[in-house]
């Protein structure tokens, strides 16, 4: 391709070269570039036409076979047409937040007449409801519009949990990219990420400097709102990403995580635990205080008794309630939490709300109307929903399809998206019938760990313990017994050995003992003063060394957080190029022979590809030629034919 660029370059043609003419003339290599890239992505479009979709979870092809509308929204007052690319983007409270700080910030929040609303579609409800597939293209497409349909939220929740990995795993994109572009779309409203404490968004603990730079990278790049967590509610695992947020001059959203339904007698998780953990996050310096109800478990009675507690004994501090509405009382859940002094509600849009997602907008609009204020307008956010509903049909086929709400979740206590994940997977395993079984054994694998905070990543031990039961046939006294030989999955012996931090009432024995055996330590100390400080210059230095000069802090910051998926990551990008502009159809679903794409891969370039045929499978090499039209000409791609 550089001997065609250079050849069919005008200056050169014309012989009117000079020594410096490949410097002097960047466009060639734009030009080379392009080509590449277009290269690239025809070899993945032969290989999903030879092979089908690659992408793990995905289960038939889109219903959605169409470039989504975007909703025209309408000025509510007026009933007139927004036109979003050329009225200046209204000031939303993210201005409050720049102009004034995350200190002013929180305490107009607080002395706002109402409860305002996160809108958490971007992250969480695709999390819940869609396996964390939604894919960059499909936000940035609806961002600009949002950005005027709901400038009155008081965040999107738009990054981190499990969008991270999920990002680099299986969409083949940079999350960081997906932050950044976004971020310029919505100068708004505040963006919201979700942070594991001291796993940032891993699974188990990383040495404290990685969760510094990781999180002053997100700041950097567009982060506003850190909701941190510690999944056992561990508070010395809690204040390494408090101060990682505060050091990094972020806004702190330090969070109790609500396990289990505290109204149920007998509980290890009662009110008095819950003001206790309160009491220690506010000592320890917060401006928000995040309750985060991961399993919607969180009664509209018991939303009333927790935040009257808390707003009785600390007036002036902001509390954002987070549900899912596995039970379908989320709404009401909101409501009460909303009349009983909440600052911030967290709900998704309707299309991708309710069931194990977070309730709808509309719904808890319609049941605070005339009483509580919330900063949005419904005939906005239904406007929105337009698009959300037609997402819904493009990525069908990762629904878990379920049917109705689960209000046995105060019972097992699964979180939200892992409620999804598991009833899937059992799917997947032709174990539906096994569905059953699988929370049974998920409220007993809960038992024998000592009755855990389950939220990631403690649910997935929970869950991996489960699904180790049921897989072979084992039932808790046979777990007690067979503890010192069973070769338990290794999230299970992590969390055993303290690299999670250290369950409220310390960990169970002697099954602890028993399980860990030889083969692992017991920690006695948060993990993280275990771990040897990441040397961010020496992974910097490798990384360029292997990818080239356009590794960022942010490359690094993705490869101290999950190093093998960032390799895989790179390797996919390497043979496949930038997939992230291609539209989620096209990502997803074969063409069909004659089909016509349209793809923009840049800023005013476009690709026109189609799909001519598809070759005989080579006898000698198990391939296939692939052959497209690019631009008018003809191109063949060979593919190693899989099926
Ligand atoms: C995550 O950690 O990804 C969660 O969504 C926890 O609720
Ligand atoms: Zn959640």
């Amino acid at each position: 391709p550089f001997l065609l660029a250079l050849l069919t370059n005008e200056t050169f043609i014309v012989g009117n070269c000079w020594t410096t003419f490949i410097d002097d003339t960047p466009s060639l290599f734009q030009m080379i570039t392009s080509q590449n890239r277009a290269t690239k992505m025809l070899g993945y479009l032969a290989d999903l036409v030879v092979n089908g979709s690659s992408i793990k979870g995905q289960v038939g092809v889109p219903k959605l076979d169409d470039e989504a509308e975007i909703p025209v929204i309408h000025d509510p007052k007026t009933g007139i047409a927004i036109d979003v690319e050329n009225t200046p983007i209204p000031r939303g409270w993210r201005q409050v937040l720049l102009e004034e700080g995350p200190e002013v910030f929180t305490k107009k929040v607080r002395e706002f007449k109402g409860t305002l609303i996160t809108d958490t579609t971007w992250r969480d409800a695709h999390q819940s409801l869609l396996a964390t597939r939604v894919r960059t293209i499909d936000l940035l497409n609806i961002a600009p519009t949002t950005a005027f349909a709901l400038n009155g939220a008081f965040s999107l929740e738009c990054w981190g949990g499990a969008t991270f990995d999920v990002c680099m795993r299986f969409l083949y994109e940079d999350p960081w990219a997906r932050l950044k572009k976004l971020r310029a779309a919505v100068p708004n409203i505040p963006f919201q990420m979700l942070l594991r404490g001291a796993n940032g968004v891993a699974y188990s603990s990383l040495p404290d400097n990685a969760i510094d730079h990781f999180v002053k990278e997100a700041k950097d790049n567009g982060v506003d709102i850190f909701r941190v967590f510690d999944a056992l509610n561990d508070l010395d695992q809690l204040k390494v990403g408090i101060d990682a947020v505060k050091k990094a001059g972020g806004v702190v959203e330090a969070t109790v995580c609500y396990s289990g339904d505290m109204l149920q007698p007998g509980k290890k998780y009662n009110l008095e635990y819950y003001l206790d953990v309160v009491d220690k996050i506010v000592a320890m310096g917060t401006h928000f205080l995040g309750l985060k109800d991961m399993a919607g478990t969180l009664k509209p009675k018991a939303a009333t008794i927790l935040i009257t507690a808390i707003r009785a004994k600390y007036p002036d501090l902001a509390i954002h309630v987070h549900t899912h509405d596995s039970a379908g009382t989320g709404v009401a859940s909101m409501t009460a939490a909303a009349k009983a002094g909440a600052d911030v509600v967290d709900a998704a849009s309707n299309s991708m709300s309710g069931m194990t997602s977070q309730p709808s907008i509309s719904a808890i609009l319609a049941s605070l109307e005339g009483d509580i204020e919330t900063g949005l307008e419904d005939s906005l956010v239904r406007e929105i929903d337009n698009y959300w509903a037609q997402m819904r049909l493009l990525y069908s086929c990762f629904e878990a399809d379920l049917k109705g709400p689960d209000p046995e979740v105060y019972q097992h206590e699964i979180p939200g998206g892992q409620l999804t994940n598991l009833l899937f997977q059992a799917q997947q395993l032709g174990l539906g019938s096994k569905w059953v079984q699988t929370k049974e054994t998920y409220k007993i694998a809960n038992k024998l760990l000592g009755d855990v905070v389950k939220v990631t990543p403690t649910s997935k031990v929970v869950g991996d313990l489960a699904q180790f039961m049921v897989s072979n046939n084992l039932s808790e006294e046979d777990v007690y017994k067979l503890a010192g030989e069973l070769d338990f999955p290794d999230s299970v012996l992590d969390f055993m050995e303290g690299l999670m931090g250290t369950p409220y009432g310390g960990f169970p024995e002697p099954l602890r003992t028993n399980m860990l055996g030889t083969k692992r330590q017991k920690l006695s100390s948060r993990p993280g003063l275990n771990l040897t400080p990441v040397d961010f210059d020496s992974i910097k230095q490798e990384l360029v060394s292997r990818y080239g000069p356009t590794i960022k802090e942010s490359d690094v910051a993705s490869y101290v957080m999950y190093p093998k998926v960032f390799e895989s990551y790179k390797k996919q990008v390497e043979k496949y190029g930038i997939l992230s502009v291609l539209p989620t159809r096209y990502f997803l679903k074969p063409c069909r022979i004659g089909q016509e794409l349209t793809v923009d891969i840049e800023q005013g370039k476009t690709l026109i590809i189609k799909l001519l045929a598809i070759g005989e499978i080579s006898q000698q090499t198990g391939t296939r030629e692939v052959f497209f039209e690019l631009n008018g000409e003809m191109r063949s791609v060979t593919v190693d034919d899989k099926t």
